[in-house]
């Protein structure tokens, strides 16, 4: 089942299976070994997310002193990035309803503590395209709101398996993660959650 939460918000819980969840963190784990986690930093400030990041596909969201952007390489090993699995693109084709395919997945990695502010995705060329996202392990205190910081938000509960599909009016909500309930999910031994964000950066020809 599918629930419209807003306009263009559509929540589908239950979307990967327990058995699609692990595959996914194998793949996920055997990708960072050559495209590890980075620790992205504010601008301006150089102060640390409490979220570590790294990317797949041929862009990837980076942040720094100098500003957020899109890069194809990697900040810490100047390589590529590895490519996403075909779980992920599947995803994309089955949920984006959108007729180009992505160019960046995030991968943002939540260790205990770590959260995410209200914040719009606002970095790509083409508002068109939603952003999918798809959470494994523990469960995410996930708030969105309006176009406008000010407007109310809601709260809800992002669980290993849960897809999220955020377009037209929802596109550019506010949104964040509160926090993550530790211990709420056995897929990852060592705790924690793994958000991915598939997203359409550059606008098609
Ligand atoms: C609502 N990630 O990477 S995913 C992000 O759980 C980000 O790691 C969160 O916000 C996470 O930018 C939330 C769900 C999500 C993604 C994009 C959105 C919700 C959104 C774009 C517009 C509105
Ligand atoms: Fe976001």
């Amino acid at each position: 089942g599918e629930i419209l939460l807003a306009p263009g918000a559509r929540y589908v819980p239950g979307f990967l299976d327990r058995s699609a969840q692990e595959k996914l963190v194998d793949d996920l784990r055997a990708l960072l070994r050559e495209n590890p986690l980075f620790q992205p930093r504010m601008p301006k400030t150089g102060k640390p997310f409490s979220v570590r990041m790294t990317n797949l596909g041929a862009l990837g969201w980076v942040s720094d002193e100098t500003g957020y952007r899109y890069q194809a390489e990697h900040p810490d090993t100047g390589r590529p990035w590895a490519a996403m699995p075909e779980v992920v693109r599947n995803t994309w084709d089955r949920l984006a309803d959108y007729p180009h395919p992505p160019e960046a997945c995030l991968v943002n990695w939540y260790d205990e503590g770590a959260r995410m502010g209200l914040h719009q995705d606002r970095d790509e060329e083409d508002f068109h395209a939603p952003v999918v996202s798809l959470s494994l392990g523990d469960t995410a205190v996930f708030r969105i709101g309006g176009q406008d910081r000010k407007h109310p938000t809601r709260s809800i509960r992002l669980e290993s398996g849960d897809a999220f599909v955020l377009g037209g009016a929802s596109r550019l909500a506010f949104h964040g993660v509160d926090r993550v309930i530790a211990g709420s999910s056995s897929l990852l031994p060592q705790g924690g959650r793994i958000n991915l964000t598939l997203r359409r950066v550059t606008k098609p020809a």
